[in-house]
């Protein structure tokens, strides 16, 4: 071997060592389990709570009726429900305690529907944070997209977004919001687990 073969061998180790520590910077880590954001989707049936899904999952749009509760594992965790769980009063209770496996709840609401089966304050059942999510944009006049948004805010929701599943309009700034939620949550966890690695070693010492 050459010296300037033996230097380009060199090289070239080095290079793939580096990689193989710090990754290709340019490539998004795949995140754990644990660091997925979980979200649990409400709304009357056909409010477009799977599509919303789907969506967000960046997958066709397909109609499947939701029958039953569904866990959808994919960068975000999704808990799609069926609209019957809202219309009907005796899934308030499953609801309920299906919330307590989510980060976030969002209320469905069509821009189509002349009414709401949201009642005043029905975000107090959870003990989730609550955002409000207007479905159908892209059929309904601007008087109709405003009241929708009405019935979510006197439901009690933080804030809310105007978005088709169809044209995908308001997905993208839905999306940022969401990325940002689950940064801010990953943040409030790991100040929680120093603060209580900081508790024990405490206690330790006054042991
Ligand atoms: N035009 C339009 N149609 C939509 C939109 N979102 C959903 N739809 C349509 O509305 C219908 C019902 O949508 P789904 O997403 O299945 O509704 P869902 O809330 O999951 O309904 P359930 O599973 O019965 O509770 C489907 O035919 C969708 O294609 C939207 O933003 N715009
Ligand atoms: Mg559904």
């Amino acid at each position: 071997m050459t010296g300037a073969e033996a230097g380009k061998q060199a090289e070239n180790q080095e290079e793939s060592m580096r990689e193989a520590v710090s990754g290709d910077p340019s490539e998004k880590k795949p995140k754990q389990d644990g660091e997925k954001l979980r979200l649990m989707f409400v709304g009357k049936i056909a409010a477009g709570k799977t599509s919303l899904c789907q969506r967000l999952n960046h997958e066709e749009l397909t109609y499947r009726k939701t029958q039953t509760v569904q866990v959808l594992a994919n960068d975000i965790n999704m808990i799609d429900t069926p609209g019957e769980y809202l219309e009907r009063r005796m899934f308030r209770g499953p609801l309920m305690v299906t919330a307590m496996n989510a980060d976030l709840i969002l209320l469905v609401q069509s821009a189509l529907d002349e009414q709401t089966m949201f009642p005043p304050q029905f975000t107090t059942m959870f003990p989730k944070p609550c955002i409000g999510i207007v479905t159908k944009i892209d059929k309904a006049e601007n008087r109709k997209i405003e009241i929708a948004e009405k019935y979510l805010e006197y439901a009690g929701v933080e804030t809310s977004f105007r978005v088709s599943n169809v044209t995908e309009e308001g997905i993208p700034e839905l999306y940022r919001y969401l990325e940002a939620f689950e940064e801010k949550l990953q943040t409030a966890a790991g100040e929680a687990s120093e603060k209580k690695v900081g508790n024990e070693a405490e206690s330790t010492q006054e042991i």
